[in-house]
């Protein structure tokens, strides 16, 4: 190995990640917290891969309980195939974080190491396993378990970062008038000025509540701007005002199609092609407002590069969900840092349950680190002295600064 190639992979396993999307949770959130062995095992992604293998339909998958499914998941696809896909995996290179051998130990050992009612101790040892500084939760207000916790002002520690999630609030306006009216917010159906700053006022409340470092919405592959509908005038009208006043960015993760196939449930959604064009109508007609994107098809990832490109206040985030695999988040990477150099937030790890977040950033960092490794040869080949401390300096922008960079800006 070269030495340049040497001091990338240094800079990439040293350096300490913001991890600015995850559905992880505090320990004081004990019903929502997710960890251990079984929930390892039922992850949505190893439960689509695991009904390909069985035999079972999935009315019996689902009869069955958790420790039940995390059985039948390890025999499906850890002893019926070998387990070559990223998820699977995954499973594999957390054991082996904890020093277990998959093949021999199986799943008892995966148990018995890992907990499933973790203490902050073992929080924090996880954390520090995947090189994690903090996470990004998705905090939903009208999820009432959560809002729950939230009323008791409970410590979440200085690892655990807030984001407000608005699916709810953009997907299904009728529902939520009721629910706000109960909460003291005068809105209606019809959407007047007085309704839609009772929406300003509600998520200002919230952000009172939780701190978030920005709003967040999964949006269908469908998603247009501007549209004469609830949803293009809340973000038009509520969302977009606010975010400017207090300076907060909105993620925008666009190309979900839910449940595509329900009786998979958790695991039913899937991907489609989107339009780019609803992003440069926010980025142009919103230049005071800061917008983190992310496409879930790898059919868009040229364009949003582009994108980038025209648009400052767009940032590109992430290699979500489906293409977070080895071949796709290779050449994404590739392809934005040869579009925009090293200005986007290079991944997030979505991480459902604590332990994930070993592997899914043992697997970035080699992944990324490769592609790095890559371009700074080549600029070294030209002639140009690479030294350490730039390359310390663009890892860390990928994996950290850019993002705290885009939220305080
Ligand atoms: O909408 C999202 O935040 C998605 O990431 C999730 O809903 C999805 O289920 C997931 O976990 C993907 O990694
Ligand atoms: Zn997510």
């Amino acid at each position: 190995m070269t030495d340049v190639r040497r001091l990338v992979h240094e800079a990439v396993q040293s350096v300490r990640i913001t991890d600015m999307h995850t559905h992880l949770f505090p320990p004081s959130f004990s019903a929502l917290q997710k960890s251990g062995a079984d929930n390892v095992m039922t992850y949505h992604y190893l439960i689509a891969e695991a009904l390909r293998v069985g035999d079972l339909s999935y009315e019996q998958f689902w009869a069955m309980d958790t420790a039940a499914q995390a059985d039948w998941i390890w025999t499906q696809l850890f002893e019926k195939v070998t387990p070559v896909s990223e998820a699977a995996l995954g499973v594999v290179q957390i054991a082996r974080a904890f020093d277990l051998d998959p093949r021999t130990d199986k799943l008892a050992a995966l148990r018995e190491a890992l907990d499933a009612a973790p203490t902050e101790t073992y929080v924090n040892r996880i954390l520090d396993m995947a090189g994690v500084e903090s996470v990004v939760m998705t905090n939903d207000p009208f999820d009432e378990i959560e809002r729950r916790y939230w009323e008791k002002q409970l410590p979440r520690g200085p690892r655990f970062h807030a984001a407000l999630r608005l699916d709810v609030l953009l997907n299904d306006w009728a529902g939520v008038v009721p629910r706000l009216k109960s909460q003291g917010y005068d809105v209606g159906e019809e959407m007047t000025e007085v309704h839609l700053a009772e929406v300003r006022r509600f998520l200002k409340d919230w952000v009172g509540i939780m701190e978030p470092l920005y709003f967040a919405f999964s949006a269908p592959d469908t998603f247009a701007f501007p549209e004469q509908t609830p949803r293009g005038k809340l973000i038009a009208e509520a969302i977009l005002p606010v975010c400017r006043e207090l300076k907060l960015p909105l993620a925008l993760m666009i190309g979900v199609r839910r449940q595509v196939n329900p009786a998979l449930q958790s695991a039913g959604d899937s991907t489609g092609k989107a339009s780019i064009v609803p992003i440069e109508n926010l980025a142009r007609q919103f230049p005071d407002n800061k917008f983190f994107v992310t496409f879930l098809s790898r059919e868009d990832q040229h364009e949003l590069a582009v994108t980038a490109r025209k648009f400052g206040n767009v940032m590109p985030f992430g290699c979500w969900w489906f293409l977070n695999t080895e071949t796709l988040v290779a050449e994404i990477t590739r392809m934005r840092l040869e579009l925009i150099g090293p200005t986007f937030v290079a991944q997030h790890s979505d991480a459902r349950v604590l332990e994930h977040v070993i592997y899914k950033w043992q697997r970035a960092r080699h992944v990324i680190g490769n592609v790095l490794a890559d371009k700074y040869q080549s600029l070294a080949d030209t002639g140009w002295t690479v030294r350490e401390d730039d390359i310390a300096r663009d890892v860390d922008a990928l994996f950290n600064r850019n993002f705290w960079t885009f939220v305080h800006r």
